[in-house]
C-alpha cells in the first residue's frame, strides 16, 4: 500500500505489520537465543521515537550509537530515524581519542552505549559540550548514565514516523577511510531504499523466507545493508552476533543458524578456508555469499567454493555511496574481478585530467547513482574533492577489460612503478596468497639503493609453516606467477597485519615503515 510518509521507518518498520509480517522474526541474537518480531521492532522503535521526544532530544538533532550487534541496535537505530533524529553508528572498535574526536566533530547530544563499550568512551564524555544523555545498555547505570530500560519507561506512548522528506538526511556514518581523519558522511532517507532496490533485490535476489548472517557488523555499511535494510526490506530473518567473528565462531552460527545468505569479508574468508581445510566443511544452506571491503583473491574465492558448493560474489562499494556498486553476479563470477555495474550505477574511469580511458587502460573509479551521500560534514574542500555533482570519486583505481568486467589495481595513492611500468600491490598480492604457505600478504612501494621504487612484502604465513627459505620462494612464485619486474624484492614476514577496523589493510603505515 502507500506509505504516509517517506520516512525510512515507515517503510523497512511499520510496513510489515500492516502487511501481516508481525509475528515473524527480524533478528534472532545466536548465543543468547533473544529474538525480536517485526512487530515487536515496530513497537519498540516507536517507544524508543518517543522516549527521545520525552528527554527533550529533536528532530535533526544527532544520536550517536555506540552499540555491538544486539536486538537494540536496530530498535535504536529506527526509533531515531522515526523521530526525525539521526542515529550515527559507530565504529565499536575505535580507541578512546577517536570516540572523543567524533563525538565532538557531531556534536552528538546523547550516546546509546552497549555496557561493554562504556569504559572505552567513559573518560571522553565529561568534558564533551554537546552530550546530555548517555542511554547505558545493560543492567546497572553508571553515574550520569541511565539504562536503555530506564529510557523506553520514561513514556508509555509509541510516537509515529515523522513526516520526513525523501532527500533528508536519515543518518550518518564515519567513514574511516585509509588514512587520516574520519570523516561524517550524511545519507538521506531514501538512499536505504536505493541500495535495497538495487544491489539488495537485483544482485542479492533477498526474498522473504531468507536468513542472512553478516559478520560486518551494522556499523559499517556494507553490515547495514547486509544485515538490516536488505532483510528488512522483504521481510526476512537476520542472525546477529555481537562478537568477533573468528573462524570456529563463523563455522559454528552456519552450522547452528543455517543461513541462506553469508557476509564477509577477504580476511574472513581467508581464515575461514585455512580452518575448514584443518576442521572440514561447515554445512549450511548457503545459497549466496558475497565479499566487499577489499578486493577477494582469486585463490580464495575457489577454495571457498570447493569447500562449500557456493560461490561468492565479490563487489565493491563505500561508505559515500552506502553499499556495493560494482559487483559479480550470481552464476556469472569471475574471481579476481569486482564484475561489472549493479542495476541503477554507471561508472566511469578517468585519467589525471578527467578523461575517460581506453578498455584495458588503468583509472580512477568515479561511480553514479541514487543512493550517493549528501557530502562530509564540515569538511567542504574534501567534499568538493569526492563529490562532483552526481558522480562521486571513489579514490580506486580500476582497469575494464574487453568483457565489460572491472579489476580492481590499488587505491588511486598505492599504485607504483617499477622500470616504468605500473605495478598494482594488490597483483603482487594475490600471487603471494596463492603460494600454499601465506595466509595474508601486503605489499608496498620501498626504495631501492638507487631509491627507485620496487615492491616490499609483508607476509603472515600460515599457523607452523617455518620461515625458513620462504623469501626466496615465494619471490620465485611470483615471477613465475604475475611477471619477472613484479617481485617483492624484499619480503617481511609478520604475525599480522595492520587494518582499519573495516578489515581493509593500511598499507600507508607499512609504507610508513617501509
Ligand atoms: O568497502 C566496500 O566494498 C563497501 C561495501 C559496501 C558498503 C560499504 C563499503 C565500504
Amino acid at each position: 500500500g502507500t506509505l504516509a510518509s517517506a520516512n525510512a521507518a515507515s517503510y523497512f518498520v511499520d510496513r510489515h505489520v500492516g502487511e501481516g509480517r508481525g509475528d515473524k522474526t527480524a533478528f534472532c541474537e545466536y548465543g543468547s537465543g533473544r529474538s525480536l518480531t517485526y512487530g515487536a521492532l515496530a513497537e519498540a522503535s516507536g517507544r524508543v521515537a518517543a522516549a527521545l521526544g520525552q528527554h527533550g532530544i529533536v528532530p535533526e538533532q544527532r544520536v550517536a550509537i555506540l552499540v555491538l550487534d544486539t536486538i537494540e541496535f536496530p530498535q535504536i537505530f529506527w526509533g531515531a530515524i522515526k523521530a526525525g533524529v539521526i542515529p550515527i553508528p559507530l565504529n565499536t572498535l575505535l580507541a578512546t581519542s577517536v570516540y572523543d574526536v567524533i563525538l565532538r566533530d557531531s556534536r552528538a547530544t546523547t550516546l546509546f552505549v552497549s555496557e561493554m563499550l562504556y569504559e572505552t568512551v567513559a573518560p571522553v564524555l565529561a568534558d564533551n559540550p554537546y552530550i546530555r544523555h548517555v542511554i547505558l545498555i545493560g543492567d546497572t547505570a553508571h553515574a550520569d548514565t541511565i539504562t536503555y530500560r530506564d529510557f523506553l519507561d520514561s513514556t508509555a506512548q509509541t510516537a509515529p514516523a515523522f513526516d520526513a522528506c525523501p532527500d533528508e538526511v536519515a543518518f550518518w556514518l564515519y567513514s574511516s577511510g585509509s588514512t587520516g581523519q574520519p570523516k561524517g558522511v550524511h545519507h538521506i532517507h531514501s538512499s536505504l531504499k536505493a541500495t535495497a532496490d538495487t544491489y539488495g533485490a537485483q544482485v542479492l535476489g533477498m526474498r522473504e523466507d531468507d536468513v542472512v548472517y553478516s559478520a560486518a557488523k551494522f556499523f559499517f555499511a556494507y553490515g547495514l545493508g547486509n544485515a538490516m535494510t536488505f532483510p528488512m526490506a522483504v521481510g526476512a530473518t537476520t542472525v546477529l552476533f555481537a562478537g568477533r567473528p573468528t573462524p570456529d565462531v563463523v563455522t559454528d552460527i552456519l552450522n547452528t543458524q543455517q543461513p541462506t545468505v553469508f557476509c564477509g569479508v577477504p580476511t574472513l574468508y581467508a581464515a575461514m578456508v585455512a580452518f575448514m581445510d584443518r576442521n572440514g566443511t561447515a554445512k549450511a544452506p548457503l545459497r549466496t555469499c558475497i565479499s566487499a571491503g577489499e578486493a577477494l583473491p582469486e585463490d580464495i574465492g575457489t577454495r571457498w567454493e570447493k569447500h562449500t558448493g557456493v560461490e561468492i560474489l565479490d563487489g565493491v562499494g563505500s561508505t559515500e555511496m552506502l553499499h556495493i556498486f560494482l559487483s559479480n553476479r550470481p552464476g556469472d563470477v569471475v574471481y579476481g574481478t569486482s564484475g561489472v555495474p549493479v542495476p541503477g550505477y554507471s561508472v566511469r574511469l578517468v585519467n589525471e585530467a578527467g578523461e575517460e580511458v581506453a578498455v584495458g587502460e588503468v583509472g580512477e573509479l568515479l561511480v553514479q547513482g541514487d543512493s550517493a551521500a549528501g557530502g562530509y560534514w564540515n569538511q567542504r574542500e574534501k567534499s568538493r574533492n569526492t563529490f562532483e555533482g552526481v558522480w562521486t570519486r571513489t579514490g580506486d583505481k580500476y582497469e575494464c577489460r574487453a568483457d565489460g568486467r572491472f579489476v580492481y589495481c590499488g587505491r588511486t595513492d598505492d599504485m607504483f612503478k617499477v622500470s616504468g611500468i605500473w605495478v598494482s600491490p594488490f597483483e603482487v598480492e594475490s600471487a603471494i596468497i596463492s603460494h600454499p604457505h601465506v595466509l595474508e600478504a601486503a605489499v608496498v612501494a620501498a626504495r631501492d639503493a638507487d631509491g627507485l621504487e620496487k615492491p616490499k612484502a609483508y607476509v603472515v604465513l600460515n599457523a607452523g609453516v617455518s620461515p625458513d627459505g620462504i623469501e626466496a620462494a615465494l619471490k620465485e612464485h611470483v615471477k613465475t606467477k604475475i611477471g619477472k619486474w613484479k617481485y617483492p624484492r624484499w619480503i617481511a614476514c609478520v604475525d599480522e597485519l595492520p587494518k582499519t577496523a573495516t578489515g581493509k589493510i593500511q598499507r600507508f603505515k607499512l609504507r610508513e615503515d617501509a
